[in-house]
C-alpha cells in the first residue's frame, strides 16, 4: 500500500517558510502585495481565488482583488494589467485563467511585467525555465516538485512520464523533471501505447483532465504517483486523473485529490510573489 503524500502538510511547510521571510521584510518596513485577477463568474475559478486571497492572508501579503465581469474587454483587462504593472504596492500580478472567450490568453500573458510574473506563464520566464535560470517556477510543476522531494525519492537517472502537454503543467513539468536528471517522456493524446510506457514510469505524473484516466494496471510497482486532475464530477465531488484505491495498492507514494497538488499550486504562489519582493528590493536572502 502507498504512503499518501499531503500537500496540506507540505503546503504549510511551504507557507510558514514564506511567512517568516515576510515578517522579516515588514521590520525592514517592506509590505509584499499581490493583485488576484479574476474575470467572469467560472466557480471553480472564484474557489481557487478565494483560496490565494486567504493564502495571502495567512503568510502576511496584502491581496488586491479584482473582480471584473464577464463581458470585460481583452482591451479593459489590458488595461488594468497596465496599471498593475505600474503600481508600486503589486509585487505579483495573477490573473486567474481561464479568461471569457473574447480575450486571448496570450495577449493578457505577454502583457504582464516578467517581474510581477508570478505564475511564470511569460515568453520571457518561460524562456528562462528552459535553460535552468530561472526567478521563478510555475506553480503547479514547481509544487510537484516539492512533493516529490518530500517523499526523499531520488530523481537523478529515474524513468518520468509526464501525462500531458499543456504550457501550465506538462511541458514545464517536463523541464524540471529533465533539469534534476530524470529521464522524461511525455505522453498525450496521440501516444501509442501510452500503457506501457506509463508501465516503465518511476514517478508518473498525471495532468491529463479525465477522471480516473490512470488505472492500477498503468502503475508500476513502487512508482511515484502525482496526480494534477480536478475533475469535478455531477454530484459535486472532485476526482482525480487516477484511480485512486486501484493505483494505491502499487505505488510507493501517490497524492491524493483534493488535498495533492491544489494546495501546493497555492503555497508556490506565495513562494513566488515573496520572491518577486525580494528582487524588487534588492534583498538576496
Ligand atoms: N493564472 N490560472 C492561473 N494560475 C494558476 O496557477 C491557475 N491554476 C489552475 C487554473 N487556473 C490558473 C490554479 O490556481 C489550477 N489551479 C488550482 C489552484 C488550487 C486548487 C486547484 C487548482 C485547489 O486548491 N484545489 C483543492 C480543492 C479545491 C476545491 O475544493 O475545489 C485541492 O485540495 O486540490
Amino acid at each position: 500500500m502507498a504512503t499518501v503524500i499531503s500537500g496540506k502538510e507540505v503546503s504549510q511547510k511551504v507557507k510558514g517558510e514564506v511567512r517568516e521571510k515576510a515578517l522579516a521584510l515588514k521590520e525592514k518596513g517592506i509590505e509584499v502585495g499581490l493583485a488576484v485577477v479574476i474575470v467572469g463568474d467560472n466557480p471553480a475559478s472564484r474557489v481557487y481565488v478565494n483560496s490565494k486571497k486567504k493564502a495571502c492572508e495567512e503568510v502576511g501579503f496584502n491581496s488586491y482583488e479584482y473582480a471584473l465581469p464577464e463581458e470585460t474587454t481583452q482591451q479593459e483587462l489590458l488595461d488594468l494589467v497596465e496599471v498593475l504593472n505600474n503600481d508600486e504596492k503589486v509585487n505579483g500580478i495573477l490573473v486567474q485563467l481561464p479568461l471569457p472567450k473574447q480575450i486571448d490568453e496570450n495577449a493578457i500573458i505577454n502583457a504582464i511585467s516578467p517581474d510581477k510574473d508570478v505564475d511564470a506563464f511569460h515568453p520571457f520566464n518561460v524562456g528562462k525555465i528552459m535553460i535552468g535560470e530561472y526567478a521563478f517556477l510555475p506553480c503547479t510543476p514547481a509544487g510537484i516538485m516539492e512533493l516529490i522531494d518530500s517523499t526523499g525519492v531520488e530523481i537523478a537517472g529515474k524513468s518520468c512520464v509526464v501525462i500531458g502537454r499543456s504550457n501550465i503543467v506538462g511541458k514545464p513539468m517536463s523541464m524540471l523533471l529533465l533539469h534534476r536528471s530524470g529521464t522524461v517522456t511525455v505522453c498525450h493524446s496521440k501516444t501509442k501505447n501510452l500503457k506501457e510506457i506509463c508501465q516503465n514510469a518511476d514517478i508518473l505524473v498525471a495532468a491529463v483532465g479525465r477522471p480516473n484516466f490512470v488505472t492500477g494496471d498503468m502503475v508500476k510497482e513502487g512508482a511515484v504517483v502525482i496526480d494534477v486532475g480536478i475533475n469535478r464530477m455531477e454530484d459535486g465531488k472532485l476526482c482525480g486523473d487516477v484511480n485512486f484505491a486501484e493505483a494505491e495498492k502499487k505505488a510507493s507514494y501517490i497524492t491524493p485529490v483534493p488535498g495533492g497538488v491544489g494546495p501546493m499550486t497555492i503555497a508556490m504562489l506565495m513562494k513566488n510573489t515573496l520572491t518577486a519582493a525580494m528582487i524588487k528590493n534588492n534583498i538576496t536572502e
